[in-house]
């Protein structure tokens, strides 16, 4: 059976960006995928907040009395609570309470399948719990199953302090040895000058449906947040002959939990260290201009803000009036508007990205004497080869390759 939750969409009283009814049908849709059903959303005001239970005392029982008619396993807050805050109200509900940053954090744990993944999220969990871990922190056993208490699990939700600490310290360690070697497999792309182009975007954009769609990747696709955890990385053969490195990765979402943010800096560097963003957008949501400004915040975070970035309207075959596609094109800087799951306009985006990357690719004809293998093993891997014949003395190349590597191979031409 589905674990019941009733949703407790806190309410400020300020004006916000996202509207309640949205904040609402997000956090269902982040519900849904924990497996889990909404069966009631209930308006909790907050205005002033309160430092016990952040919503009024009033509220809290009203709460308590539709958990139990309905039944409710667990009530979730849109807001983050304060440790003091959610034992205030377990104990004044009854039932288990989690917020919006425990939930995200639960999907994530879920989701994990690299070691890399597990890592990342284990350490959000303990710095996420660390300073909730005062006095009579665990008042509500947390055995069971449900939402909340995927990862670490009851035994390090039991321990104190201190061995939480030394757990962060030893994932810290642990997530650095894996950065590591990720940083050398980018200085090797870096030697071999094959640019990297990342896929950003708010969740369930279509970036890893834009991936299978470039390059002949098997990303998991699905209609749902958060589908994509783990970077994919995919080297893909420019129409140009340049070759490039498509590479997906975790989508954003806003206010995405800083702890989450930091915790996957390691993932999050393919984005950083990229030579071209494609900035995938939902432009089938009528919500998109927020969707954009979200994923905006988090790229400002990450210092990736201000990279070279084509901004891909996604969706455009579930839009009936092309108008709204003309009008979204202009709105933004740099735009493309595809539908990367029925590969229109797919060239269009090619061509742009060709563009942006600004690296034209030339025909070469060139004998590379027989001491320079280094140059022969460099075509291999950066270039087109059209013919390779090997004679007595050299070695005979026809290929297509950067201007760069151009004139490598013909110094004389001197074509750099
Ligand atoms: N109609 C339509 N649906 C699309 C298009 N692109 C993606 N989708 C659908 O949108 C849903 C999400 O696609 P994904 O590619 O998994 O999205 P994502 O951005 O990788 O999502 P996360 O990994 O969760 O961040 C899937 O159901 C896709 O089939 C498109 O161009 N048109
Ligand atoms: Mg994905």
């Amino acid at each position: 059976m589905k674990e019941k939750v009733l949703l407790a969409v806190v309410d400020f009283k300020v004006k916000s960006t996202w509207p309640l009814e949205d904040v609402a049908h997000e956090m269902t849709e982040l519900v849904e995928a924990c497996q889990a059903e909404v069966v009631e959303t209930m308006i909790c005001p907050a205005h002033p907040p309160t430092a016990a239970t952040l919503i009024n005392s009033g509220k809290v029982v009203e709460i308590a009395e539709r958990a139990r008619e309905l039944g409710a396993d667990t009530v979730i807050f849109t807001e983050e609570l304060k440790g003091v805050q959610q034992r205030n109200l377990e104990e004044g509900i009854g039932i288990r309470v989690i917020d919006r940053t425990q939930l995200i954090l639960d999907i994530f744990a879920r989701r994990a399948t690299s070691q890399e993944g597990k890592l990342q999220v284990e350490l959000a969990q303990l710095e996420y719990r660390l300073p909730r871990l005062v006095g009579n922190y665990d008042a509500l056993s947390r055995q069971g199953g449900g939402i909340g208490t995927s990862g670490p699990g009851e035994t390090k939700l039991e321990v104190d302090r201190r061995r939480i600490s030394t757990r962060i310290d030893k994932l810290k360690k642990d997530l650095e040895d894996v950065t590591r070697s990720r940083m050398t497999k980018r200085k090797q792309r870096e030697i071999q000058h094959i640019p990297l182009i990342s896929l950003v975007g708010y969740t369930n954009a279509g970036k890893s449906t834009l991936l299978n769609t470039l390059t002949d990747a098997h990303q998991v696709t699905k209609d749902g947040l958060f589908t994509t955890l783990d970077s994919l990385a995919r080297q893909h053969m420019m129409p140009d002959n340049q070759k490039v490195v498509f590479s997906d990765t975790v989508g954003f979402m806003h206010d995405l939990p800083h702890k989450l943010i930091e915790a996957f800096k390691a993932t999050l560097e393919e984005i950083q260290s990229a030579d071209l963003l494609l900035h995938v957008l939902d432009v089938s949501d009528v919500n998109h201009k927020n969707l954009k400004a979200s994923v905006d915040a988090v790229l400002e975070e990450l210092g990736a803000l201000k990279k070279p970035t084509i901004v891909v309207l996604n969706k455009i075959d579930k839009i009936e009036d092309r108008k709204m596609v003309e009008i979204a094109l202009k709105k933004y800087e740099n735009t493309v508007a595809v539908s990367a799951k029925e590969g229109e306009s797919i060239g269009l985006l090619l061509q742009k990205i060709e563009q942006e990357l600004g690296v034209r690719v030339v025909a070469v004809d060139v004998k590379i004497p027989m001491n320079r293998m280094d140059l022969v093993n460099m075509v291999h891997k950066q270039g087109r080869i059209e013919s390779i014949k090997y004679g007595a003395k050299s070695i005979h190349v026809k290929a297509t390759v950067s201007h760069r590597l151009a004139g490598m191979l013909s110094p004389e031409k001197g074509d750099v």
